[in-house]
């Protein structure tokens, strides 16, 4: 592969104290933990920030081959991996592009790599409701996904890959924009998320920066960093996302 060469040094790319926008331009590839010959990008971990807004997960993709195998996650952490190309196999189920996969805490399983691609992860440490089950293995895919106008724009279609259930503290959801819309108001709340731009492409606000953003990008917003995207140019734009979820701020819950 011949070297990307930025001669000026430019990059979009920005870490901030309570956000970061990473470009594709700026990936690093390293072999990844807890994973068998495969390298990847971890696009977001505690390692990015200083207490108390370090990431509370980790956000990374998987560069796939037929060589790659996992067979857990670390102990008390929980994954979700989504297919952006290629496939995978899990317990011998194939997954194929936009199929997804949550694979609770302290399970273990065969995942192996089927054709050369990509995915991506998130992993958090479960937090464990008293008196609530902890859910089972979800397997599904992005067009069986619950998709919904967002609070009434059918030009801001809201999928929802995992059960609203008290019992996932985590909520992996796709959202998919028309050119032109936006998120309706500047949100501040006290989920963090990270994101990965799946397409398209629009302007991130982030604190108070407007970032361009585009296919291939990755962003963490802080809890309580306030968040407004616009989708713009002649596609339409679509983004993954990861927010925490159902746990009590006061117990540490959201740690
Ligand atoms: O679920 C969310 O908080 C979502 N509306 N935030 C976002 O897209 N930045
Ligand atoms: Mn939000």
């Amino acid at each position: 592969m011949s070297p990307r060469l930025t001669p000026f040094g430019q990059s979009r790319t920005h870490v901030d104290f309570d956000h970061a926008m990473i470009g594709a331009d700026s990936h690093v590839v390293s072999p990844l933990f807890h994973w068998e010959k495969t390298s990847g990008v971890v696009l977001i971990s505690p390692a990015m920030g200083a207490l108390p807004r370090a990431p509370r997960f980790v956000q990374y993709l998987a560069n796939i081959t037929s060589e790659s195998r996992t067979r857990s996650a670390p102990a008390g952490v929980q994954r979700l991996v989504y297919v952006l190309a290629g496939s995978i196999e899990l317990n011998g189920e194939r997954l194929t592009t936009d199929m997804f996969a949550w694979l609770p805490a302290d399970s273990t399983y065969e995942l192996v790599g089927e054709k050369d691609g990509q995915i991506l992860v998130f992993e958090k440490p479960y937090v464990v409701l008293p008196g609530v089950a902890s859910p089972r293995q979800v397997v599904g895919s992005l067009k069986d996904a619950p998709t919904e106008p967002f609070l009434g724009d059918s030009d801001a279609m809201l999928a929802t890959l995992l059960p609203i259930e008290l019992g996932f503290d985590m909520a992996v959801n796709v959202f998919s924009y028309e050119s032109g819309a936006t998120l309706p108001f500047v949100e501040t709340h006290v989920m963090e998320h990270g994101l990965y731009m799946r397409s398209g492409q629009g302007i991130y606000r982030l604190s108070n920066s407007w970032y361009p953003v585009q296919q291939g990008d990755s962003i963490w917003m802080a809890a309580y960093c306030p968040q407004w995207f616009v989708a713009m140019g002649k596609s339409s734009a679509s983004y993954i996302y990861y927010k925490d979820i159902h746990r009590d701020p006061l117990q540490g819950g959201l740690s």
